[in-house]
């Protein structure tokens, strides 16, 4: 009797353990439930330009700049809006068109949707800013897809 309470109590204590620590310490899973964790940090540990980041995230766990597709975009900017410190912040995540300008790709090398609903809309649409701005942020206020300065320096969201 004992020996069978016993082993009740480490399948339930190996099973929670699996549910839920899907994401290494610091990181946030994003996924719903019953899919693939999908593993966030707010990296706001310092404020660097995109190619600082690239490599920082990397030194972070092997991580890599967020790749923002689909119904993601919504749950960061719900996640932004229930941390006050998050609000007037600024965010790389993993998109580019240094390569060729115009031809936004995620780092995986998958394009970026153009458009509504992700690109800020409003004055002036995004992206813009020519070769000057070749990095996707996460602007402050609203959050949308925006093309940021190279050289400016703001915080990251990290993925593993
Ligand atoms: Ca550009």
């Amino acid at each position: 009797m004992i020996w069978k309470f016993a082993l009740l109590i480490i399948a339930v204590v190996t099973g929670a353990a699996s549910q839920t620590v899907p994401c290494p310490n610091g990181y946030e899973n994003f996924a719903d439930e019953g899919l693939a964790p999908v593993c966030l940090k707010f990296a706001t540990t310092k404020k660097a330009t995109w190619g600082e980041w690239l490599t920082m995230c990397q030194q972070d766990n092997g991580g890599h700049l967020a790749i923002v597709k689909g119904d993601l975009h919504g749950k960061i900017y719900q996640h932004i809006q229930n941390d006050q410190d998050l609000w007037d912040e600024a965010f790389w995540v993993g998109a580019s068109d240094a390569e060729n300008e115009g031809q936004w790709v995620w780092t995986d090398g998958t394009p970026v949707d153009m458009g509504p609903p992700h690109w800020d809309p409003c004055d002036p649409p995004q992206p813009d800013g020519g070769t000057a701005q070749n990095y996707m942020c996460l602007w402050t206020p609203n959050f949308y897809f925006s093309s940021c300065l190279n050289s400016v320096t703001i915080y990251a969201i990290c993925q593993i």
